[in-house]
């Protein structure tokens, strides 16, 4: 489909948004970006998704040519020019073009783009009945290596656990930190109730700071469901009683079976359905 581009402070024929082979942003993965939702014409938690990709970008020092306000304007132009009241937004910032080799003192000024598309979801009966995830064996990264918490364009660690997904005829797959508990899944955060209360690993876990996440935790104020985030094993997952996932493309999504067994009765619980109308209430409202 034809479509506009929004890159480097320009719009484009998506054929002509092009990066040059020199940007370290395809050499090393060298970049930061942010997966953006648009519900009814406004950019969902947009301050909160420009917060994180500046933080991620910070972390890689980084310096984004643009302000906030600036990036924020690239978004509704680009969602404007196309068309779109609801789609996905992809905004990226690499190191830029370079010279091969590491360092990025050779890359004067980094690169940013803006894709606008619609949106990818899982099929809808896995919202209805439960989605099948299993553990991967790939360990998330280090917080000393690659932060979890910076939104790199490094995702090979998730690949990798994706690809153990696909070979086991499932959608998901959830990731365990060098300690050995629970981190995320590939693209979502992960979330258990057990005897009513909603537990969620922290920060410290190796994760993600998922926006969705967030807002999950907010609204479990607002409706006084208990929530807490706390450091989980695997037992946890195996003994909960509802288990989800949150992201920007899945949304609120509920799992009812790991590695093979099903999770308490293997039935969508009534906590997850009370947060899955939530939420969607919530991204109306926004
Ligand atoms: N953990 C990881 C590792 C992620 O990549 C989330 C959690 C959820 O965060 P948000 O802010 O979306 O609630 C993500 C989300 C996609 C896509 O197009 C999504 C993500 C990464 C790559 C692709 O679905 N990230």
């Amino acid at each position: 489909m034809a479509m506009k581009v929004w890159i480097d402070g320009q719009l484009v024929d998506n054929s002509d948004a092009k990066l040059s082979v020199y940007d370290h942003g395809t050499l090393y993965g060298d970049g930061v970006f942010e997966g953006i939702r648009v519900y009814s014409g406004r950019v969902f938690e947009c301050k909160a998704h420009l917060t994180r990709l500046y933080a991620s970008a910070r972390a890689l020092r980084l310096e984004i040519p643009y302000t906030a306000e600036q990036l924020e304007a690239a978004m509704y132009q680009t969602v404007k020019v196309n068309g779109f009241t609801d789609c996905y937004i992809r905004l990226v910032v690499t190191r830029g073009a370079g010279y091969l080799g590491l360092s990025p003192t050779k890359c004067p000024k980094p690169a940013v783009f803006c894709i606008t598309d619609t949106i990818e979801m899982y099929p809808r009966e896995m919202y209805e009945k439960g989605m099948a995830i299993i553990t991967a064996s790939v360990t998330r990264c280090h917080p000393n290596s690659i932060p979890p918490r910076v939104k790199s364009l490094n995702y090979l660690n998730n690949i990798l656990a994706k690809i153990e997904a696909n070979d086991a005829g499932v959608s998901e797959a959830l990731l365990l930190n060098h300690e050995g508990n629970v981190a995320e899944c590939t693209g979502d955060n992960i979330f258990v109730v057990r005897s009513g209360q909603v537990q969620t690993p922290t920060t410290s876990d190796g994760i993600l700071e998922g926006i969705t996440r967030s807002v999950i935790l907010r609204l479990c104020g607002k409706l006084s469901i208990p929530c807490v985030e706390k450091t989980l094993q695997r037992f946890d997952i195996y003994a909960a009683d509802e288990c989800f996932l949150t992201g920007t493309a899945a949304e609120v999504i509920p799992v009812t079976k790991i590695d093979g067994r099903q999770i308490s009765t293997g039935q969508v619980g009534p906590i997850t359905r009370r947060l899955i109308e939530a939420f969607h209430k919530c991204v109306r409202e926004a």
